[in-house]
């Protein structure tokens, strides 16, 4: 058994959160992660506030285990979504892609525990001061929107500049990366790409068999043009939105030619038009197992380093 203060906030088995990923998270696979004894957490993406109430309630029907919604700030949706998930009175919120503070006072109010993702010392040190439960440092080898600093840089830089708990993600998808963000300070881990090659996950066939088939730079990053980096696995969608962005087409043609392609890519594993979304973890991604079984391996690898090979450095004298 591992056990961390993440264990205790969140009431889990496992320090192990599944990222909210939009299209992919779905109740099918956030109640198999809570099942299993980890945090699985409802990609809300850009859905209206209809799907995500109905999501939360298939969770329940699956599962009375804790379970949290993820909500990126640029949905247009965004302050409906908050609304349902207080009237939900959902366990956990995470948040993504920008600054959540006028959410923290009425999440917190309704007995939520607020979970923002960061990727900058900056935001991480203002969200801990206004009251962040924990935060997710999410470092640049992630998969879908991201900042720009690595894992191995930001976790230990926010960890020390914050009194909340830490949890690492971005570059970690086995029983390795999870003893490294412990050594760096962090209560826990958050994957995404990880969890999206296993059985439970909706995400189309054709989506995991490419994760599955990576190797290390097998993913790249767009979206630079708009402010909007986002990695994804290199495939003839990608190339052709860098190539409209290095002509400098406008910013509205960028945005028309890359709507829809995540739905496209996980429900239709469309290879030729989707965005399949991945972190640089999906070069660690060998199979496509069930999520307890996941779970269980991460942590008794991370178990064995702790306990054997890492201390057996350590020599005296
Ligand atoms: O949110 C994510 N990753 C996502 S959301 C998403 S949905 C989507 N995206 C594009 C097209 C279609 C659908 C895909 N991937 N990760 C969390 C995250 N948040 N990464 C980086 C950040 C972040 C960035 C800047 C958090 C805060 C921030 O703050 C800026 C500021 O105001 O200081």
């Amino acid at each position: 058994m591992l056990r961390t203060p993440l264990c205790e906030l969140l009431g889990i088995k496992h320090p192990i959160i599944q990222g909210g990923m939009a299209w992919v998270a779905t109740a099918e696979l956030v109640s198999a992660v809570s099942e299993a004894g980890g945090l699985g957490v409802l990609g809300s993406g850009n859905a209206p506030p209809d799907y995500v109430r109905e999501q939360i309630h298939l969770i329940r029907e699956r599962t009375s285990k804790p379970f949290g919604v993820n909500l990126p700030l640029f949905s247009p949706y965004a302050d409906e979504v908050i609304k349902v998930c207080i009237e939900e009175k959902v366990p956990v919120v995470t948040t993504g892609g920008g600054n959540p503070a006028p959410y923290i006072g009425p999440l917190k109010e309704a007995g939520i525990i607020v979970i923002p993702v960061v990727a900058s010392v900056a935001l991480a040190k203002r969200l801990g001061r206004m009251g962040a439960d924990a935060l997710i440092a999410e470092g640049m080898e992630s998969g879908g929107h991201i900042g720009d600093v690595a894992t191995l840089p930001l976790v230990p830089q926010v960890v020390d500049a914050v009194k909340v708990p830490v949890i690492a993600a971005g570059g970690i998808a086995d029983g390795r990366g999870l003893a490294a963000a412990l050594a760096l300070g962090a209560v826990g881990i958050q994957m995404g790409t990880r969890f999206i090659c296993t059985e439970e996950c909706i995400a189309h066939p054709v989506y995991k068999q490419h994760i599955v088939k990576a190797h290390d730079r097998a993913t790249m990053v767009t979206g630079y043009s708009l402010g909007h980096p986002v990695r994804a696995l290199k495939n003839p969608m990608v190339h052709r939105f860098q190539e409209l962005e290095k002509m400098g087409a406008s910013e509205e043609e960028i945005i028309e030619f890359g709507t829809g392609a995540l739905r496209k890519a996980v429900l239709e594993g469309d290879w030729e038009n989707g965005s399949f979304m991945a972190g640089q973890s999906a070069g660690l991604v060998h199979d496509i197992v069930p999520v307890k079984e996941l779970l269980e391996r991460i942590v008794a690898e991370a178990e064995e380093l702790l306990v054997n090979k890492l201390p057996a450095y350590v020599v005296k004298g």
